[in-house]
């Protein structure tokens, strides 16, 4: 017996770590007309009928998530686990005479291992399923944290199994690349704030537009790919700081304010009331300083507490500025932040940074690193 991948759990914090996370069964391993008859079995048995259609469908989710689409939500723990167990010993069965590497997956590992890439199986299925088909394709040691479905209160398209996928292997969810089949496995991966390579092993590709990259098979995929999809990620990814102004804090609009941003896909990554002194105004303000308002700015911004946040998102700085409208309100279009909330050009309701290094600057003047919480989407968790 093998020994197991290591599982320790990371900091999350490591920024130059990258990863790629794989889904097993329809990208490793063709494993799908086993999976159906598997289930048949069981679920003839019962007295219902399983449709190849009805297999898509449910495709990329837990087994007890099927058997309840199947046969009901009534159905009790006990019993599901006796069927999941009974049409999981038959798909082993039918699964071990006839288990085979999908083309370019063992090459892409080899490689990805030879390029520092750390690696995971993030699989929606039992960790038996798991050990089975990687030790007999002699892979399981190469994987540096494997993940199976039982492991997580919620499967895909939650994004808990990638998550935790990243949590093990200590890698920014924003520097992993997940390679999937099924649509609930891109949807999970999106939600998890990770790039996502689709391959039409088992759907076709325009249901899996979501993934940044679709493709039909893994043999053409290049490390210098991959590296380019992380990199564009990355540039996509901003920070910016955002300061609710004391004339929309009087007013009680700040949680008004902050759910606008939210609203437009934006997390909220930090987040203080504080009272600004002059000499943070004035630094704060800084390009202003030989403008004629630059005083009356800086009196005003430190005139009540206000709350200075940090929003992280794909360009969030523009996203940003968009929301909030122009910088006088008589100017801002209907529906932004400015113009259904702002007074005058100086009580303006909102402040974000302007461009990628002013807001590197701003966050600095506003937040230590321990107080900013990287890219982490737990949805529904
Ligand atoms: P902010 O920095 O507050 O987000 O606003 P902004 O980028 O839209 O505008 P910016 O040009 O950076 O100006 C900073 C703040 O100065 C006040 N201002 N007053 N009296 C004036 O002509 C004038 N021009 C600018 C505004 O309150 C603006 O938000
Ligand atoms: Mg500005």
């Amino acid at each position: 017996m093998e020994s197991n991948p290591q599982t320790s759990v990371g900091t999350g914090k490591t920024s130059s770590e990258k990863a790629v996370i794989w889904d097993m069964d329809g990208i490793i391993v063709d494993s799908a007309q086993h999976h159906l008859k598997g289930w048949q079995i069981v679920f003839q048995k019962r007295g219902a009928n399983y449709t190849e259609e009805d297999f898509w469908r449910n495709t990329g989710k837990r087994s007890d998530t099927i058997v309840k689409n199947i046969l009901g939500e009534k159905i009790s723990s006990d019993e599901i686990m006796d069927i999941i167990r009974e049409k999981d010993e038959t798909f082993r069965q039918l699964m071990g005479k006839d288990i085979k590497a999908l083309p370019g997956v063992l090459e892409l590992i080899t490689s990805l291992k030879e390029h520092g890439f750390k690696i995971a199986i993030a699989s929606s299925a039992p960790i038996e399923n798991i050990r089975l088909i990687t030790q007999s394709l002699k892979i399981y040691n190469r994987f540096d944290a494997i993940i199976s479905g039982w492991e997580v209160t919620k499967g895909k398209p939650n994004p808990q199994t990638f998550l935790l996928a990243a949590e093990k292997l200590g890698v920014e969810a924003k520097n992993c690349i997940v390679i999937e089949d099924a649509i609930s496995g891109v949807t999970a991966s999106k939600k998890a704030g990770m790039s996502c390579i689709a391959v039409t092993n088992t759907t076709p590709r325009e249901e899996l537009q979501e993934a940044d990259l679709v493709i039909n098979t893994l043999e053409k995929i290049t490390i210098d790919d991959l590296e380019n999809l992380l990199h564009q990620r990355s540039s996509y990814m901003e920070k910016s700081l955002v300061l609710i102004k004391p004339d929309a804090m009087q007013r009680g609009l700040a949680g008004t304010i902050i759910a606008h941003l939210e609203k437009q896909g934006l997390k909220l990554v930090a987040v203080k009331v504080l009272h600004l002194n002059k000499a943070l105004a004035r630094r704060h303000y800084a390009v202003h300083k030989d403008k004629p308002f630059f005083n009356g700015l800086v009196d005003y911004i430190s005139s009540v507490p206000i709350v200075a946040a940090v929003f992280e998102g794909e360009e969030a700085i523009a996203v940003i500025r968009k929301t909030m409208g122009a910088t006088d309100p008589a100017k801002a279009e209907a529906g932004t932040i400015r113009h259904d909330f702002g007074v005058d050009i100086e009580h303006n309701s909102v402040h974000g940074s302007d461009s990628i290094e002013t807001a590197e600057k701003e966050i600095k003047l506003f937040f230590t690193e321990d107080e900013i919480f990287g890219y982490h989407p737990e949805t529904g968790t």
